[in-house]
């Protein structure tokens, strides 16, 4: 196998991205493959920055195409720096959503149009595309339950970013413009229901993923 591998995990909030990245992470170690976790917005110093303003809930108003333009600079320099690098090298790179994620929130759900977005990724994905996309499709009021229910165990006044203030018809647009984007391109996507138990999406997961870039 010559270059790494990127495979990208997307969904709504609580869909369990970072439990599955996490397991997934041991077990291709455990494999002998090396790879990099990540995440977006951030994933690199700058983009780190963007992700602070981005998800502030005291940052004031802004249009979706103004959050657009944040999410595709942190995205630039996380492309720059951090993942092309790494796919160079022949390490796989798992990443907590990517462009995805913007076709769903500030596409589908917030209404930024399609050639917008198009033109965008023109120019700053450079052909970095995933090799596999794996949604964890969760019901919008399930998603915000476990959200919320782990701010209020993690900080002390149960804080919420801007996306998680958003109301239920928000959600309920994105997670359609989710299954609407995995339907679009059935090659690169594998859609889990996000109800399962923890190990048996896992168990998913790890076949999608071996039986594709063909480990045992
Ligand atoms: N955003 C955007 O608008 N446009 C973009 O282009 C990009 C992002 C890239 C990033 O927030 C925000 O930015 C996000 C979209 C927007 N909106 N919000 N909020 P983030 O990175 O802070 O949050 P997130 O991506 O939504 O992730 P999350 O809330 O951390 O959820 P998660 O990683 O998918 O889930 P988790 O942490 O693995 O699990 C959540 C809880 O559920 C936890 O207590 C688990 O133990 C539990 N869990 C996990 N799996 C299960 C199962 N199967 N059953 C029961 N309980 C479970």
């Amino acid at each position: 196998m010559t270059g790494g591998r990127f495979i990208t995990f997307e969904g709504g909030e609580g869909a369990g991205k970072s439990t599955q990245i996490a397991r997934l992470s041991d077990r291709l170690s455990a494999a002998g493959v090396k790879q990099v976790t990540t995440r977006e917005p951030g994933g690199s110093p700058l983009a780190e920055r963007i992700r602070d303003l981005l998800l502030d809930p005291h940052a004031g108003p802004r249009s979706a195409l103004t959050e657009t333009l944040l999410f595709m600079a942190a995205r630039s320099d996380h492309i720059e720096t951090v993942i092309s690098p790494a796919l160079r090298a022949g390490t796989w790179v798992l990443s907590d959503r990517f462009a995805d994620s913007t076709r769903a929130y500030q596409g589908a759900a917030d209404g930024v149009p399609d050639r917008v977005l198009t033109a965008l990724e023109g120019i700053v994905l450079d052909n970095t595309i995933p090799d596999l996309t794996v949604l964890l499709d969760l019901p919008a009021e399930e998603g915000l339950r476990r959200a919320h229910a782990r701010a209020h165990d993690t900080l002390p006044d149960g804080a919420q970013d801007r996306f998680e203030l958003r109301d239920e018809d928000f959600h309920e647009r994105l997670r359609d413009g989710f299954r609407q984007i995995a339907r679009n391109a059935p090659d690169r996507f594998i859609v889990l229901d996000a109800m399962q138990d923890v190990d048996v999406i896992s168990a998913s997961v790890w076949d999608a993923v071996s039986r594709r870039f063909g480990l045992s």
